[in-house]
């Protein structure tokens, strides 16, 4: 787009269904060195039965020729503008064969058919099947596949795509083809396409109802010793979909293709999925236990896709939260059933509170089903997956585990093989349950973190304890007026001695400990009866709806909760609250020139923690953690204080590391046990807490050596990497010889190298942007591969407060410059990188005019893409 020109944005009230119905589509891939041919032959049938114009989408396409029923089509009948060509006056049968040039080898934005290495993939969704051949290219639009990919056989041995392999042959001069079938029919985002140099592991599955499927991971020489960990969550996850929901894969094969070359994380195109390197590849050695659990994650997330996406899709990008939402509720649950479900939900929740909860408060503010998009790229965001998952968890919460799987059912009985809308959902919902939904639809309309404030009367002679709860959802840049919601609020009492309380609700005893209050209207009150004490409130229980929570707590009553709650998520919360508000307070001190305090209750709390030897070691690491610098900025009122939070937190952790040394000392040995590395829940829960004792320990005279210690004598990434990150964080001796001895022992492991960058990236300092300038020169860094942008680039720019907003600017300027340059390689990537200016108006004024005048440099590019001006126009605005 050159400078002036505005992209339109497309609008979800616009939607109209496609006037032609698809039957087969058979595509021809010829692959060559410099170039590779695609011929696509569509057979198309006008939905009215009239003859009528057929509109493709069609990018990046030389387009050789077009032919409508074996006659080539005159010129005067094609209208081709932008991205979309017409043939017009077309029969109301027929069949359509286009043939086109397309350079994969050229294509640096890792969309459509590219080259990865010296592979060939495809990426098609959303719109990426328009860069391989001219379609009608929008999920809608169901097709059935064959494909035949010919290519050069030592180069390309193996050659795939979706479906079953139905024949092969030799093509002569050296090359050879393979002919795939998809039995289903699938939208064009689903389709892929891989030429490549792989090996393979393989193994079996048998489905509930007998189907054997045969499974393969397909990666590169070298790689076959870490994929067993990706094949077992694979079978986890078939098994787990059968005894869940009652769902059974429906093919004989499933491959996973894996590239170190990929936008994201991974893709579910039907029985081809392709994913990033990062999501399958580990050995002890090379992987941490997060990033186990990442893999058994997107592993499941991308097979429930097969239903929950596949199956039943969306009508149109709008309702992407119907699959994506979705599909990440059963992925948290399927975690959550596999591993600790407690330490599973507090980490999702930390998550969506630090990526979503900014996000709906700037300048990207979404429904989760949004109104307009200008790039659908830029709505794969937190606000459609993680909250959108959080709005299923809502149906869940408020129709039981039955009620729901009712709902599913009869979703799949309705809609199965169509491309439906969030509406549809509801509605299966609703009426699987007899329910009347509507009031909770306003979940995907409205934008905004809902603030629910707690007010409580405790009535010592009636022995009842009134609490009213009062939503209210701020403005949002995207919308002004809101409505409330329907919020089911989870919520528990203690007594002061920590014992949970029978509860009675306006007059009804309720099961459990916990009530859920449905809070409909904008203020409601309940009463819970038959007290004999002022009780403790426990909140949200489990983080019951995607929702701040503004409740005065005393400290007491926080030590209480942290102590005893028997809710997980709110005994973490509550020594989260302890956490944050002892460290902005001494933020308020430091602002005010005043001297720090030690901070004595949180003190006593963490002692309490690290004394319970009945907790779960997993549980008491999340809880001694404290809340990340941007976690405590997000928290502030008012201006963000960049370096006053660093200062007042690396303070309360001195403080925490003198006071508690003995006790993380005794914990750290005891947990230091000198086993042998094994993958399970318990020996993971100690790791967790074995290395937050350490992260405490090496502010400590004597606990550098522990962490010298542990790098040398490990037998596994987890300790080791906790370990150099001790050194590189706190800057402590020993940490540049570390850095080197690393890099030096994982200089040939991508994957590896990346944690390496992501550690020097996020060191804070003011004076961090000179090392990522001088690392983007190192020569496994390369602009091209966005793992390498995220770890670099992308951790310093979204985790390293004190480096990125140094005051002199120069992280901002890195950053435009970066945003700038990557655009012309990779828009999807360059547009998740300038979202790191999305925050500005919270700061102070010198930084905010930087930053605004950094925005102001990208939007002013020459030939900028539509992806980064969509995302720099609106912090601008
Ligand atoms: N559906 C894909 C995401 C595609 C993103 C395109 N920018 C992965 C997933 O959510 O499973
Ligand atoms: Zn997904």
């Amino acid at each position: 787009m050159s400078k002036g020109q505005r992209p339109q944005s497309v609008q979800r009230a616009d939607y109209t269904p496609y006037p032609w119905r698809l039957d087969q589509v058979e595509l021809h891939v010829g692959v060559h060195d410099d170039h590779t041919l695609v011929q696509a032959a569509i057979d198309f049938e006008s939905v009215s039965g009239e003859p009528g114009d057929i509109a493709l989408d069609a990018v990046d396409l030389e387009i050789i020729a077009i032919e409508l029923d074996g006659e080539v089509v005159a010129e005067d009948r094609i209208t081709r503008e932008g991205e979309r060509l017409v043939i017009h006056d077309a029969p109301a049968r027929c069949r359509v064969v286009t043939k086109q040039r397309i350079h994969p080898e050229a294509n640096t934005a890792l969309e459509g058919l590219y080259g990865a290495g010296r592979h060939f993939l495809t990426q098609c969704e959303p719109e990426g099947f328009r860069k391989i051949a001219c379609f009608p290219d929008r999920p809608d639009v169901m097709a059935r596949y064959t494909v035949t990919i010919e290519a050069n056989r030592e180069r390309f041995p193996v050659l795939l795509s979706n479906g079953n392999l139905v024949a092969e042959g030799d093509a002569g001069n050296g090359r050879h083809w393979c002919r795939w079938e998809d039995p289903f029919p699938k939208p064009s985002y689903l389709f892929a396409l891989v030429a490549g140099d792989f090996v393979f592991t393989e193994d079996h599955f048998t489905t509930c109802s007998g189907r054997e499927v045969t499974l393969r991971i397909y990666v590169e020489d070298g790689n076959l010793d870490r994929c067993d960990y990706a094949m077992a969550s694979l079978i986890n996850a078939m098994r787990w979909d059968e005894e869940r929901f009652g769902l059974e894969y429906d093919l004989d094969i499933y491959n996973i293709v894996a590239t170190s070359e990929f936008n994201m994380g991974a893709m579910e195109n039907k029985s081809l999925n392709i994913f990033n390197t990062r999501y399958v590849l580990a050995r002890p050695d090379t992987a941490t236990d997060i990033d186990y659990q990442g893999i058994e994650g997107v592993i499941g997330h991308e097979y429930f896709h097969n239903w929950t996406g596949n199956r039943v899709t969306c009508r149109d990008w709008f309702q992407l939260t119907l699959k994506e939402g979705l599909t990440v509720f059963r992925d948290e649950e399927f975690s959550a059933d596999m591993q600790s479900r407690a330490v599973k939900r507090i980490q999702d929740i930390r998550d969506l509170r630090l990526r979503q909860f900014p996000e709906d408060a700037g300048p990207m503010s979404h429904p989760i089903r949004p109104d307009h998009y200008v790039e659908i790229n830029n709505f794969y965001t937190a606000t459609v997956y993680q909250k959108g998952a959080t709005v299923i968890r809502m149906y869940h919460t408020l129709l039981g585990e039955e009620g729901f799987q009712e709902g599913m059912r009869l979703y799949f009985e309705r809609h199965d093989g169509q491309a439906v809308t969030c509406d549809d959902f509801l509605a299966a919902m609703a009426d699987a349950n007899d329910v009347d939904l509507s009031a909770f639809s306003r979940w995907y309309a409205q934008s905004g973190t809902p603030v629910v404030t707690v007010d409580t009367t405790w009535d010592a002679a009636a022995g009842t304890l009134r609490v009213t709860l009062e939503q209210q959802t701020p403005a949002t840049h995207d919308q002004a007026d809101k409505q409330p919601l329907v919020i089911p609020f989870a919520i528990g009492l203690l007594s002061r001695a920590g014992e949970p309380l029978a509860l009675t609700v306006d007059g009804e005893a309720v099961d459990g400990d916990t009530a859920v209050l449905l809070l409909e209207k904008a203020r409601q009150s309940y009463e819970f009866s038959g007290l004999a004490e002022a009780p403790v409130p426990s909140l949200l229980r489990d983080f019951s709806a995607p929702v701040k929570v503004r409740y005065d707590y005393t400290e007491a009553e926080l030590a209480t909760l942290i102590a005893h709650d028997s809710d997980h998520f709110a005994r973490w919360e509550a020594a989260q609250r302890l956490a944050a508000g002892t460290i902005l307070d001494q933020v308020a001190v430091l602002a005010a020139g005043g001297e720090l305090n030690p901070p004595r209750a949180l003190d006593t709390a963490f002692a309490g923690l690290l004394d319970d030897s009945d907790a779960d070691p997993a549980l008491v690491a999340e809880a001694l953690t404290l809340p990340t610098e941007e976690g405590l900025g997000e928290m502030m009122e008012g201006q963000v204080d960049v370096d006053g939070i660093h200062a007042a937190r690396q303070f309360t952790r001195r403080s925490l590391a003198q006071s508690l040394g003995p006790r993380l000392r005794e914990r750290y040995t005891a947990l230091d046990d000198g086993a042998s590395y094994n993958y399970g829940s318990d020996s993971i829960a100690r790791r967790s807490l074995k290395n937050v004792c350490l992260s405490y320990l090496a502010l400590t005279d004597r606990g550098v050596g522990l962490v010298h210690r542990q790098l040398e004598h490990c037998d596994n990434m987890t300790d080791s990497l906790a370990a150099l990150r001790s050194l590189v964080i706190d800057d402590l001796p020993g940490a540049p010889e570390a850095l080197a001895d690393f890099a030096e022992r994982w200089d040939a492991d991508a994957l590896v190298m990346d944690k390496w960058f992501v550690i020097q990236a996020i060191r804070p300092g003011h004076d961090t942007v000179g090392t990522v300038r001088d690392l983007m020169g190192h020569p496994r860094f390369s602009l091209r591969n966005p793992n390498k942008v995220r770890a670099l680039i992308g951790a310093f720019a979204m985790l390293n407060p004190t480096g990125f907003h140094a005051p002199d600017g120069e992280g901002y300027r890195f950053l435009a410059d970066q945003v700038i340059a990557l655009d012309r390689i990779n828009p999807q990537v360059a547009a998740r990188l300038a979202g790191s200016f999305n925050r500005w108006p919270r700061y102070d004024a010198p930084r905010r005019e930087r930053m605004k005048a950094e925005l102001a440099r990208i939007a002013d590019t020459d030939g900028l893409s539509n992806d980064v001006y969509e995302i720099v126009s609106n912090a601008l605005d």
